[in-house]
């Protein structure tokens, strides 16, 4: 037994391959589980005892020997893959590590989807705007508190020149170049001068919506609104409208939807009201219209604005608005894969 085991050793020794096909039909002739040395093994059984000791030894050695022959015949043709420097390459690339989508895009583009699947577009404009867009044509009165250094951004000596407060502006220009029917929303960041806290920031982002037709009523506005809640917040998500004001929409109101962290039962999230505010919407005042030259005696229209921040914090359970702009990637990486 022990000279069979030598006699193999030195075949396997002297073995030769040009090919990494020629190397795996060594393994298989001597290492495979019908290969040589597995024959040899099987024969085991049948040494004398007194002999087991030293030809059991030797088998194993004669295993290790044949695996690493084969081992360095293969890296022998896998080698052969590198360049002057000595680099493999032939090994896999390192993979690109994947960014995340900022939670406010995620709220963002949902929101998109839900309202392009009733037939909205989308629309952006200027974050640097005029008084016109912001204010005068969406029927802010010339002396409204909101028109004031404390709550605007003015960038330039002339108070003609600001950041824009809501979207409502972009509204304004679509409505100046368009004639109804407009269905549309309107996504973007805004700016007020605001101090900055655990609950509002000086910059956020909105994404106002608008549908003017002839007889756009208050019922298209409660049903899309209550389509909109449900596919955002869950099929069982009630919603309720409370009278509010707004310069540009009358009537206007506020709308809450049923808390989707107790179901409506009362937690701390919803402050035990069993309600979450959301948006604030209405019919477009007819002076807006008329201030862009739609005839408001023809059309109507609805219209509605939220804050992403507070849509997101509710969705994620963010306590704290700052994160959203401090871009701490311990904070970023919890979110959804950019791909
Ligand atoms: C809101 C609430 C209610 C709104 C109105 C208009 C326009 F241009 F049609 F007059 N745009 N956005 C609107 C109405 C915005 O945000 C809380």
């Amino acid at each position: 037994m022990l000279k069979r085991i030598n006699e193999l050793k030195q075949e396997i020794e002297t073995a030769t391959a040009s090919s990494v096909d020629e190397v795996d039909a060594l393994r298989i002739r001597y290492i495979s589980k019908k290969g040589s040395v597995n024959q040899l093994f099987a024969e085991f059984k049948n040494v004398p005892n007194e002999e087991k000791k030293a030809v059991g030894k030797a088998l194993n050695d004669l295993k290790n020997f044949a695996l690493e022959k084969i081992n360095s015949l293969r890296d022998s043709f896998e080698s052969k893959g590198t360049d002057a420097t000595g680099t493999d390459l032939t090994r896999p690339g390192e993979p690109l590590k994947l960014g995340t989508r900022h939670p406010l895009s995620l709220v963002k583009n949902e929101i998109i989807s839900i309202f392009g699947r009733l037939g909205f577009t989308v629309a952006e404009g200027p974050e640097i705007e005029d008084d016109w867009h912001v204010f005068s044509a969406l029927n802010f009165p010339p002396e409204h508190p909101a028109r004031d250094m404390q709550d605007t951004f003015f960038i330039e000596k002339d108070p003609d020149v600001l950041l824009r407060t809501h979207t409502s502006s972009v509204q304004i220009r679509v409505m100046e170049r368009t004639q109804p029917p407009i269905r549309a929303i309107f996504p973007g960041r805004v700016f007020r001068n605001e101090a900055i806290s655990a609950r509002s920031h000086c910059i956020f982002h909105q994404v106002e919506g608008l549908y003017v037709d002839e007889n756009v009523s208050f019922a298209d506005l409660k049903q899309t609104l209550l389509y909109f809640a449900k596919e955002l917040f869950g099929e069982d998500t009630q919603i309720r409208l409370r009278p509010s004001y707004f310069p540009f929409t009358e009537p206007s109101a506020e709308m809450d939807v049923s808390c989707s962290i107790c179901g409506g039962k009362g937690c701390n999230v919803c402050k035990y009201t069993g309600w979450l505010e959301i948006l604030g919407c209405g019919m477009v005042d007819p002076n807006v219209l008329e201030s862009c030259n739609i005839d408001s005696q023809k059309y109507t229209g609805f219209a509605f604005g939220m804050g992403i921040e507070r849509i997101a914090m509710l969705r994620y359970g963010i306590k704290d608005i700052r994160h959203f702009f401090e871009n701490d990637i311990r904070f970023l990486k919890q979110f959804e894969s950019a791909i």
